[in-house]
């Protein structure tokens, strides 16, 4: 097409949507961000909430321009005579981060639109880069400083940097935050799902202050024949044919690149390191340093592969013995804003025995699978692709692959992680698989070092014979899946009869099976929800899984802890509610969490 008619018709666009200028994406991913130079805008925010979008829209549900909407900042106390219905100065304190849900009784089931509001101090240098980084704003966040809207993300789990250079006055900025978390069913989750839908800035942002040319991200990765290779990436004026340098002192790794005319430069070297692993998560300081910029990071080294029906780590089968985890606290129950929450559920994964856990449904925060990986626990990432999504909505599936490429791009280095999972339970249809092929093969693209797979469900074959018989087998590294053999459909004893075959010879992973308890309530093992249900339906899933599922390799059942879901209406057993927690919501620990360990402790002695 013509330019002319395309800058038309982009000009006639902004002027019916004008809320479409400045809702760009945010800059590429800067990775690493706890070592860059930044002033932390943690802390108490101002909110306002905005059921109706009356910040964002005219009454004819026009978007307003940037002076008219909330993102102006102004307030009715700055000129009484001016008729101005709102004024952050008036709102009441929010912390960053956190959820709003559990902050105030009255948002506990809110789902819609809050504006945040933020006023910080500056002082701009001229050779200086400045942007805003948000460790995670679940759903959608758009962002202005000083009065101007300057982007857009969506995806709920995944952290995004907004550059800010010339935007920001010495002395008192605005920052405004038009947080919305409405479900939606083109979304990735999308309409429904089983965990709490916790709206807010829920992780950490900082102002970061880099040079005009800087190391925005790099892979430091091992490959199967030992050699260490992976690539530097610079962001700025002077990105091309610039010299950059990596070092691992401790592996006597010095090298020095230059980067071509993208910025960006490769490198693979041979070396020996003491490989990272569960008993031994060994990491090496890493050094990588340009003309403008340095950043340091800890790394490790190992490769994850599948032989046949087996799973490889270094070259020696493992079996993982995991755990999934919502990213929630233990109480008080809310999304995780703290390191030591993160490391209070670690700490009952390590005395489960666990040497591998599933951060389940979306990429928790990167503190944790730091935590992780100086624990020696390897890691199972995925992106909320959940259930019944959009499979044919192409902005669908452009945000699925976003999420996809920012959580690889800021766990990348990250050598406890040795799955990406790209889904979960996604009901079998031809789009669904074209959809989730299309995201495996961006995955590989992007990472050629680690399994990559979903989790997948169960296809009955004939009375208590079960198979996996999903399309998507074809392109996943593992025969992973949910069963809720004893539970869902069934009762414990089903476990004894059920026999499984698969169609292929891949390791075989559950990445579900549980049951539900309500700690401290006992009764006979036949009734639901008593702890002794739970118990003898964790045995007997244990006996079948080991003496009559050909391949398997490794679980991560479900689930760490009780974590709050809207779709679990028992009253005075749920109350809002999953309850196929090991532990309570408090933490205590019920009868399954025992049968659990004590298989563990059972398995590693077997080793
Ligand atoms: C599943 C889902 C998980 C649910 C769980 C349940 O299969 O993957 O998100 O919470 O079942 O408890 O029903």
């Amino acid at each position: 097409m013509n330019k002319r008619i395309v800058t038309g018709i982009a000009a006639a666009l902004l002027y019916v949507f004008p809320a479409l200028a400045g809702e760009d994406a945010p800059a590429p991913m800067i990775i690493n961000v706890a070592d860059r130079s930044s002033v932390s805008l943690d802390g108490q925010w101002k909110y306002l909430v905005d059921q109706y979008g009356i910040g964002y829209y005219n009454y004819r549900l026009v978007p307003l321009s940037d002076q008219e909407s909330f993102f102006a900042d102004k307030s009715f106390d700055d000129d009484r005579t001016q008729l101005v219905e709102y004024g952050f100065n008036r709102a009441d304190d929010i912390a960053v981060p956190g959820d709003w849900n559990t902050q105030f009784e009255k948002l506990y089931y809110y789902e819609g639109k809050v504006w945040y509001q933020l006023r910080f101090q500056a002082s701009p240098r001229p050779d200086k880069r400045y942007f805003i980084y948000f460790g995670a704003v679940n759903h959608t966040a758009v962002v202005a400083v000083n009065g101007k809207k300057l982007a857009r993300h969506e995806g709920g789990f995944t952290p995004f940097n907004i550059e800010v250079t010339g935007q920001l006055k010495n002395g008192e900025n605005s920052l405004v935050v038009m947080v919305d978390n409405t479900r939606n069913k083109d979304g990735i989750p999308t309409n429904n799902s089983d965990w709490w839908n916790y709206g807010g800035i829920t992780r950490s942002v900082k102002l970061l202050e880099m040079p005009q040319t800087f190391i925005r991200d790099y892979s430091v990765l091992l490959n199967k024949d030992n050699r260490i290779f992976g690539h530097v990436a610079l962001d700025g004026a002077n990105a091309g044919k610039q010299k950059v340098s990596i070092s691992i002192p401790e592996l006597n790794i010095s090298l020095n690149l230059r980067t071509g005319k993208d910025g960006k430069a490769s490198f693979e070297t041979a070396a020996s390191p003491e490989l990272w692993s569960p008993e031994s998560p060994k990491l090496y300081d890493l050094q990588i340093s340009s003309a403008e910029d340095s950043t340091c990071d800890r790394v490790g080294f190992r490769t994850i592969e599948c032989d046949g029906d087996r799973i490889l780590l270094n070259g020696k089968q493992i079996f993982l013995r995991g755990v999934s985890i919502h990213e929630e606290s233990i109480a008080p129950v809310g999304r995780i804003t703290r390191p030591e929450q993160n490391l209070e559920l670690l700490e009952y994964a390590k005395d489960l025995g666990c040497n591998f856990v599933r951060l389940a449904h979306y990429p928790h925060n990167e503190e944790m699978v730091r935590m992780c990986e100086e624990m020696g626990l390897l890691v199972w990432s995925e992106i909320p692709v959940y259930w019944t999504i959009s499979w044919t909505n192409e902005a669908t599936y452009r945000n699925a692959i976003q999420q996809l490429e920012e959580m690889i791009t800021r766990d990348i280095n990250r050598a406890n992680i040795i799955i990406w999972s790209v889904a979960n339970e996604t009901p079998v249809s031809e789009e669904r698989t074209r959809f989730l092929a299309g995201l495996i093969s961006r995955a590989r693209e992007m990472d050629p070092t680690r399994l990559v797979s979903a989790a997948m469900e169960k296809t009955i074959l004939s009375k208590n014979r079960y198979t996996v018989n999903d399309p998507l087998l074809k392109y996943t590294d593992l025969i992973s899946f949910n069963q809720y053999t004893g539970w869902y459909g069934s009762r414990s004893e089903a476990c004894d009869s059920t026999v499984w075959e698969f169609p292929m010879k891949k390791p075989v992973f559950i990445s579900e099976f549980g049951a539900g308890a309500l700690y401290g309530n006992h009764g006979p093992r036949t009734e639901r929800f008593t702890e002794e249900y739970m118990a003898d339906c964790y045995q007997r899933n244990i006996r079948m899984m080991m003496e009559r599922m050909p391949g398997f390799s490794g679980t991560s059942p479900w689930i760490l802890k009780d974590f709050r879901s809207p779709r679990r209406a028992l009253n005075g057993i749920q109350d809002d509610f999953n309850r196929k927690g090991v532990i309570s919501d408090v933490g205590k620990k019920k009868m399954a969490y025992f049968v659990l360990k004590d298989w563990y402790s059972k398995l590693k002695e077997r080793k």
